[in-house]
């Protein structure tokens, strides 16, 4: 080994050297194009902003929203991934929407980043989980996203709408009072004036149009020819019909439809809502009601053909659901009166029925999972009775649900299938047939949704009590953890490279000691830190120094409960840690210091130079060492942004410690080394770290680092590194990257 001072004068001779090369480059750089990308520090020249940094923080705000009336069984747990979980992607970070069902965060990701995969996971019973992944840019440091709400069940959906409005493609518009409207083939005809009259469509190929964008009364249609004529309402016409039989015309509504007294829908016509339409008799002949609105029934539906509702019906009186007569529920129907059913029925959303059911011998119904149906209790004299003689079928995955606040009668001709949960609080009053095995009583769960109100008891077992449901805890048996967090994420390691000539400037490789490392971070049901698990994979010590390394967490030694896992390698009985009962380092206020390696000289063996010349024998790296922090109070997440601070102390004398740019010393630092022979620390400018050029002794970067060969500068390896450097970080994010173009692979370190 060489003499110490002599080293020194070596090093002076360098740092001199590297201040005339510094003056040089600064004086042949005037008026050239800054794009050149040296290949040497010495000539490597960055603006103080920058901070060498691979990766940034970004502020995270997740809302998931719901309509206001609706209630939620479960908090929202958010999950974020480096991309797509369902293929490469990689969990970063896990925690839980506050009540208002907002998350937020402060995340710290590889600056090349530009999207992260965001999972907003509910639960809807102990096997119901329920994910919806999006891609979320990052714009301006800020990932802002906000789900609408999560459907598990249907939704309304108000299908393509269509308005053709008065304002274009008329073919002809009244404007004036008439009594009669003629309307031929190929004719847009738009009314948009005060109407009440007679309409007549000559229609052979059903190309006659009608466009109602006025307030307009229609007594009588009148169709001439075999064409099949359309009436669109417009949403800013309103529609009055007086006892129409609608036959060779279909009505589309998108604004108000009145049919003040009897309407009915013939054979083949098609009548859609849109908008708001309000009948008195609805009759329905073979004809289709599409509603995707709101649908106003003030006496009675008399069904012959097929009601699809996909929004709100609601009738005041009786529905008659005749012999191949179809009703299918989307969403919700909320009869007021008897509802009796002797053709198809289906169920996906929710059927209210206050007066009494009968689903009739030859009746079909079909209930799909979470639907509920519902014979309710208009008053506390009335209860709503149901009796079965039909066929039931509920699904083979969840359940579908019938709900009964009267009596209940199951008859010798019913059938039920598959998953039906039946809940009569009052038991089934007639059962006159064995009921499958799969029919539950009252065990279903359903939430609320657009179009379904919460019904029955949320059954998530949430053994801890903390708000996690199990499904979602990573620690079900533990009411202070519910979550695991990485960083970088929780398939990498990410790189430390420390050059140990501090102050002096050092060779550009920055591989006198080189470490791979991982945290794994345990939050509780407040997004609040319990435990961080740091993982140190040593890799290679291109020093001839006997150098430590340590992490400091910038928060007091008094929030810590203990320390496990410090090995601190002795070096011939000088241990330059002072370690405290609990395992942080003695005599810090504001740090709480583990102690990783006491001596990387020791930890490889009594070597130096290990892994770094490429035609050497590989050093076998050791198992990983793994240090434990547990609080004993929790820590609020953004205090504790990783990678902390981590830093390597010089040739065993703790005085000098060498951090990563612009990172805080501890309060063992001797201080007045700031400024000192290369380093242009500015205390007062909270600049730490850096030289004349703004280049620094610590670099991180996100992913197991390819370190370069000794006494090779990672400009020399790695050919966007100078660019990406002189942009302040602008350009060639991932130059770390193993792209074409990017590696001169003969000044990487070969060997693994
Ligand atoms: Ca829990
Ligand atoms: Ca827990």
């Amino acid at each position: 080994m060489r003499g110490k001072n002599k080293f020194r004068v070596i090093l002076t001779i360098v740092g001199l050297s590297a201040i005339i090369f510094f003056f040089n480059a600064c004086r042949s750089n005037e008026g050239q194009n800054s794009s050149m990308a040296p290949t040497s520090s010495s000539t490597l020249i960055v603006n103080t902003p920058f901070n060498f940094e691979t990766m940034q923080n970004v502020d995270i705000s997740i809302q998931v929203q719901f309509q206001s009336s609706e209630t939620r069984p479960t908090p929202h747990v958010i999950k974020i991934y480096d991309n797509n979980p369902g293929t490469t992607g990689q969990l970063i970070t896990s925690g839980i929407s506050d009540p208002s069902l907002l998350y937020t965060a402060v995340l710290r990701i590889p600056a090349r980043l530009d999207t992260v995969w965001v999972d907003n996971i509910t639960v809807l019973t102990d096997s119901t989980v329920f994910h919806n992944y999006k891609a979320v840019p990052i714009v301006a440091k800020k990932i802002n996203y906000s789900f609408t709400m999560m459907s598990p069940v249907i939704t309304s959906k108000a299908g393509s709408i269509n308005d053709p409005g008065c304002s274009s493609g008329c073919t002809r518009t009244i404007s004036t009072k008439v009594s009669t409207i003629q309307i031929n083939d190929n004719e847009q005809v738009c009314l948009t004036t005060h109407f009440n009259g007679t309409v007549v469509f000559n229609s052979s190929n059903g190309t006659a149009k009608l466009v109602v964008c006025g307030s307009d009364t229609i007594s009588n249609i009148t169709v001439n020819g075999n064409g099949i004529s359309n009436i669109i309402v417009s949403n800013s016409g309103t529609l009055t019909l007086r006892n129409i039989t609608l036959s060779k015309v279909n009505i589309t509504n998108y604004g108000n439809f009145i049919a003040s007294s009897g309407f009915n829908v013939l054979k083949d016509m098609v009548f859609s809502n849109y908008g708001y339409a309000l009948a008195d008799v609805l009759t329905v002949t073979n004809g289709t009601v599409n509603n995707y609105s709101t649908f106003n029934v003030t006496r009675e539906i008399d069904n012959s053909g097929t009601i699809l509702n996909s929004n709100l019906l609601q009738v005041a009186g009786v529905i008659v659901n005749n012999v191949s007569a179809s009703i299918n529920n989307d969403c919700k129907i909320n009869i007021m009166g008897d509802f009796q059913h002797y053709g198809n029925f289906s169920n996906k959303g929710y059927m209210v029925v206050s007066g009494n059911v009968q689903f009739n011998i030859g009746s079909k119904t079909t209930l799909y999972a979470q639907s509920n149906f519902e014979v309710a209790s208009p008053s506390p004299q009335v209860k709503g009775q149901i009796a079965i003689n039909g066929d039931v079928t509920g699904p083979i995955l969840g359940s579908g649900k019938i709900t009964i606040d009267g009596r209940t009668d199951i008859f010798s001709t019913a059938r039920l299938f598959n998953q039906i949960d039946i809940c009569d609080l009052n038991g089934i009053s007639t059962l006159q047939i064995t009921l499958p095995s799969t029919v539950t009583f009252c065990k279903s769960f359903i939430p609320a949704t657009y179009c379904t109100p919460e019904s029955g008891k949320s059954i998530i077992l949430d053994q801890d009590s903390d708000g996690v449901p199990d499904v979602l805890d990573d620690f079900p048996k533990d009411p202070d953890r519910a979550f695991t967090s990485y960083y970088p994420n929780k398939g990498t390691f990410a790189t430390l490279c420390f050059s140990d000539l501090w102050p002096y400037k050092g060779d550009g490789a920055m591989n006198s000691f080189v470490v791979g490392f991982q945290y794994k971070i345990i939050t509780n049901s407040k997004n609040q830190i319990l435990d961080i698990y740091g993982t140190f994979r040593p890799r290679a010590e291109a020093a001839a120094f006997d150098n430590a390394f340590a992490v400091a967490l910038p928060v007091s030694p008094s929030l810590v409960q203990n320390i496990e896992g410090i090995k601190t390698y002795p070096q011939g009985g000088k241990n330059i840690f002072k370690v405290a009962s609990q395992g942080f380092e003695s005599g810090h206020l504001n740090n709480t210091v583990l102690p990783v390696i006491n001596s990387v000289y020791n930890y490889y063996n009594a070597h130096y130079k290990v892994n770094v010349w490429p035609m050497e024998t590989f050093y076998p790296l050791s198992a990983d060492i793994i240090i434990h922090v547990q609080f004993a109070t929790p820590i609020t997440s953004s205090q504790l942004i990783p990678p902390y601070n981590p830093f390597l102390i010089h040739n065993s004398n703790r005085n000098y410690e060498v951090h990563l740019i612009d990172h805080l010393p501890t309060e063992l630092m001797d201080t007045k080394l700031f400024g000192t022979v290369d380093d242009r620390s500015d205390i007062s400018k909270g600049l730490y770290y850096r030289t004349v050029n703004n280049l620094p002794w610590v670099i991180e970067i996100p992913v197991s680092f390819d370190y370069p060969n000794a006494q090779t500068e990672i400009s020399a390896a790695y050919l966007k590194y100078s660019e990406w450097a002189q942009s302040g970080g602008t350009k060639s994010k991932d130059w770390y990257l193993n792209k074409a173009g990017y590696r001169n692979t003969s000044n990487i370190y070969p060997n693994k």
